[in-house]
C-alpha cells in the first residue's frame, strides 16, 4: 500500500515539477545509438534500424525529466558535426558496440577527437558498452582501458555495459541520465 501511495505521489509530482535534460548521443554507426532512443522512448527494440542520416531530434518524458535528445549519425562523415549537436548539452551518450572489437579503436579516437573540443569542457560522458547481450562482449573494465576513460579528465564520467535488445542496465542508465536534469 505505502508502495502504491508512494508511485501516486511520483506521478502527481512529475505532473508539477518536471526538470529538463539535453543530451547528445553519438559513436560510431550501428552501434545502437537510435535503437537506445526507441527503447527509452517507447520501448520497441528492432533488429531492423533505418540507418540515421544526419540527426533526429526527440522529446521523451520519463519519470519528472522531460529528454530532448540529440541522436546523431555515426558515418564517417557525419562525425566532424557531433561537436556542434554536443555543445552545451547537460550530458553527451557515447555509445559503442562492444561486441564488435575491431571497431573499439576507432570508436577510442573519435570519442576522444570530440572531447578535445572546446566547447565540450565540462560536460558529462556516459559511455555504453551496448550490445552486452552477444558473447565475448568487451567487459566495463576493458571498456574502461581500450577507450582510455581514465585519462579523461575535468568532467564526470560513468560507463556501463548494457544492453538495448535485453535491456540490461538501462533503468541505471536512465537514473545516471535522470540526474543531468534541472
Ligand atoms: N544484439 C544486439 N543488437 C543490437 C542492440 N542494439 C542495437 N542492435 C542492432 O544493431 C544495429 C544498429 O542499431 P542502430 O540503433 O541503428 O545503431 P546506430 O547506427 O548507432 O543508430 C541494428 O540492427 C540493431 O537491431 C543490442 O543491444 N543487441
Ligand atoms: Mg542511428
Amino acid at each position: 500500500m505505502a508502495g502504491l501511495f508512494s508511485s501516486f505521489f511520483e506521478w502527481i509530482s512529475s505532473l508539477f515539477f518536471s526538470k529538463s535534460a539535453e543530451i547528445c548521443i553519438v559513436g560510431l554507426q550501428a552501434s545502437g545509438k537510435t535503437s537506445f532512443v526507441n527503447v527509452i522512448s517507447n520501448g520497441q527494440w528492432s533488429e531492423d534500424v533505418v540507418p540515421t542520416v544526419s540527426f533526429n531530434l526527440r522529446k521523451v518524458k520519463k519519470g519528472s525529466v522531460v529528454f530532448k535528445i540529440w541522436d546523431v549519425a555515426g558515418q564517417p562523415k557525419f562525425r566532424s558535426m557531433w561537436q556542434r549537436y554536443c555543445a552545451g548539452v547537460d550530458a553527451v551518450v557515447f555509445v559503442v558496440d562492444s561486441h564488435d572489437r575491431a571497431k573499439l579503436e576507432t570508436a577510442q579516437f573519435e570519442l576522444h577527437s570530440l572531447l578535445q573540443q572546446g566547447s565540450l569542457t565540462g560536460v558529462p560522458l556516459l559511455v555504453l558498452g551496448n550490445k552486452n547481450d552477444l558473447a565475448g562482449h568487451a567487459t566495463v573494465d576493458e571498456l574502461i582501458q581500450i577507450l582510455q576513460l581514465d585519462t579523461i579528465r575535468s568532467r564526470p564520467v560513468s560507463c556501463y555495459s548494457c544492453s538495448m535488445k535485453s535491456r540490461h542496465n538501462l533503468n541505471i542508465v536512465m537514473q545516471w541520465l535522470s540526474e543531468r536534469g534541472h
